[in-house]
C-alpha cells in the first residue's frame, strides 16, 4: 500500500529554554526530507508552516512560561494533525519544541477514538517530559507535554483533545530516558509510566528493549512516534537545546527505527527539538532525516 505523508512545519520555540527550535522545520527541508522520502516510493506533500504567536521570551508566570502562546500553537497543531489523519494521511510534525507533542498526540488520540483504534505512543527522548507547574525547575512547557496528555496540567492545555485525559499513561513507552527531575521522577512512578531508560538499554540492549516496547501492538494499533532529537547521543546530534550525554549511538538509533518500521504500524510522527542555531553544518538535521528513512523502511539490503 502506497503511503501518503504530509509534512507540517511548526516553527516555534515557545515552550523551550533556548531559542532556535523555531528553525527546525526549515533545516529538515534543507536536509531534503521530502525528496528523500519520495525516493523510497512514498507520496509526500509539504503543507508548509503553521502560524502562531511569536516568542515574547518572558519569565514563567505561576510555573508556566508563555502559557497563552503555547496554547495557541498547540491548538493549531492539533487541528492540522487531525485534518491529515482524517484524510487518511500520515502526518509528520516538524518541530518546533516538544510542547507541541501535546497538540499532535491529542489529535492522534481523538482520531483513534473516532476510528476505534488502539493507540501506542513511543516517546523517544532523553527526558520524560512529565513535569507539572508544581514540579518544574524551569517553567518551560516542553518539559510537560506527557503530563498534560495524561490530564495533569492547566485546563486550557489538557482539554485540547476534547477529552480529559487525552490518553491513558499505559499507552506510552518511553525510550532513551536519562534526565528526569526529582519531583518528576516521583510522578513517573506514581503514574506507572513504562520507561526504558538508558540503564535498561545498556543492560538489555536496544533489540530486547524494542521487542518489549512493541510487544502489545496488533493489527488494529495506531503507532505514534514522538522523536525528540535529544534522544540521540550529543556526539552525533549536537543540534538540540538540551544535550544529555550517554544517549543511543548511531547503530542503536538505527536499530530502534528499523524495528519500528518492521511493525508496519507507524501512522504518525513528531520530529522535535531540532535546533539549527546549535547545529554543525546541519548534520543533526541530516542525521534525523537518515533515521526517518529507516523508520519508513529503508534497510541495508532488500527484505521480503
Ligand atoms: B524536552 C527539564 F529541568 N526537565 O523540565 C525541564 F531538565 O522536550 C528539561 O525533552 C525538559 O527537550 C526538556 O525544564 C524538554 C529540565
Ligand atoms: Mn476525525
Ligand atoms: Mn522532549
Ligand atoms: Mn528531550
Amino acid at each position: 500500500m502506497k503511503r501518503h505523508i504530509s509534512l507540517i512545519g511548526a516553527p516555534t520555540d515557545i515552550g523551550a529554554g533556548a531559542r532556535g527550535a523555531s528553525m527546525g522545520p526549515e533545516a529538515m527541508r534543507v536536509a531534503n526530507i521530502q525528496s528523500i522520502l519520495e525516493s523510497h516510493g512514498l507520496e509526500v506533500q509539504d503543507r508548509g508552516n503553521l502560524v502562531g504567536p511569536s516568542n515574547p521570551w518572558q519569565p514563567p508566570v505561576d510555573g508556566y512560561r508563555h502559557l497563552p502562546e503555547v496554547t495557541a500553537w498547540n491548538l493549531a497543531v492539533h487541528e492540522a494533525v487531525h485534518a491529515e489523519l482524517d484524510q487518511g494521511r500520515l502526518p509528520i510534525l516538524l518541530g518546533g519544541d516538544h510542547c507541541l507533542g501535546l497538540g499532535s498526540i491529542s489529535a492522534v488520540a481523538r482520531h483513534c477514538r473516532e476510528k476505534g483504534k488502539k493507540l501506542r505512543i513511543l516517546w523517544l527522548d532523553a527526558h520524560a517530559d512529565f513535569n507539572t507547574s508544581q514540579l518544574t525547575p524551569s517553567g518551560n512547557i516542553h518539559g510537560m507535554p506527557v503530563a498534560c496528555l495524561c490530564g495533569l496540567g492547566p485546563q486550557q492545555l489538557i482539554e485540547i483533545g476534547g477529552q480529559v485525559p487525552a490518553i491513558n499513561p499505559k499507552w506510552i513507552r518511553q525510550i532513551g530516558i536519562r534526565s528526569v527531575d526529582e519531583g518528576e521522577k516521583r510522578l513517573v512512578h506514581e503514574q506507572d509510566l513504562e520507561v526504558f531508560d538508558m540503564r535498561f538499554i545498556d543492560e538489555m540492549g536496544m533489540r530486547h528493549t524494542m521487542e518489549l516496547a512493541l510487544a502489545t501492538l496488533d493489527a488494529n494499533t495506531h503507532l505514534h512516534v514522538s522523536f525528540d532529537v535529544d534522544f540521540l547521543d550529543p556526539d552525533i546530534a549536537p543540534g538540540v537545546g538540551t544535550t544529555i550525554p550517554g544517549g543511543p549511538t548511531y547503530r542503536e538509533a538505527q536499530l530502534c527505527m528499523e524495528m519500528i518500521a518492521d511493525t508496519g504500524l507507524l501512522a504518525s510522527l513528531d520530529v522535535m527539538e531540532l535546533n539549527p542555531a546549535l547545529d554543525v553544518r546541519n548534520k543533526t538535521a541530516q542525521l534525523a532525516v537518515d533515521l526517518i528513512e529507516s523508520l519508513f523502511g529503508k534497510s541495508t539490503l532488500m527484505r521480503k
